[in-house]
């Protein structure tokens, strides 16, 4: 495909899907493209209006304005995506704000959190597989502005667990001293997710 032949955010050569077979999970398959899964309809946030808020069991709830969020350290992420249903994209990169930025001043009391979309979407993670350079707010993919449709303006990518974890339309995390389901989690998915140990489903 020309367009991720060409696209920037990703240097040398790409590889073939021989070659990336040891970066392909049990039970997953290559795909070039990407696809789109979004349960309901696809919300259009304003980038002028988006904000970004991390409250709950923190020292400082915090919250980004856009403009304030595109002053903070920006960084390109280069990853492998997965997911539930059984597609891989490899490869592929990402662009936005470590949640080492954001939830370092934020200084998060509780070990669990909550990802919150604008349109209700919910998913729940350990705060430790937030931090530790793991996941990021991206507001690019390959260079360009993130899409619409794959949560554009800005959405979560924690790229090492199946990717309903990462929450599209991202508008809040909340910090929990204890651990809750999010939307697919009470329905059926796995509490964790780890493509590694294929957690895809409940008893996984
Ligand atoms: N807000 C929101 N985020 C979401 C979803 C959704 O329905 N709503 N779907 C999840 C699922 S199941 C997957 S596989 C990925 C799909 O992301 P993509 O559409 O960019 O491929 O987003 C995740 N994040
Ligand atoms: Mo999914």
């Amino acid at each position: 495909m020309a367009s991720n032949f060409f696209s920037r955010g990703f240097t040398g050569r790409r590889r073939s899907p021989e070659e990336l077979a040891d970066r392909l999970p049990p039970g997953q398959y290559y795909e070039r493209g990407f696809p789109v899964l979004t349960a309901g309809p696809t919300p259009r946030i304003d980038w002028t209006a988006w904000k970004f808020r991390i409250d709950g069991m923190v020292g400082t709830e915090l919250e980004w304005t856009s403009a304030e969020f595109e002053a903070l350290p920006f960084e390109t992420v280069p990853c492998d995506i997965h997911c539930v249903t059984k597609w891989s994209k490899l490869g592929t990169s990402f662009g936005g704000v470590s949640l080492d930025t954001l939830l370092g001043d934020a200084q998060p009391a509780g070990a669990y959190a909550m990802a919150m979309s604008y349109g209700g979407y919910t998913t729940n993670l350990p705060v430790a597989d937030l931090t530790g350079g793991k996941a990021w707010i991206v507001t690019e993919h390959e260079g360009e502005p993130l899409p619409r449709e794959h949560g554009g303006p800005a959405r979560l990518l924690v790229p090492h667990l199946y990717f309903w974890k990462s929450a599209k339309w991202i508008a809040a995390l909340r910090i929990m001293d204890r651990d809750e389901p999010g939307f697919w989690e009470q329905n059926g998915y796995h509490n964790y997710g780890d493509p590694w140990r294929e957690q895809r489903y409940w008893g996984d």
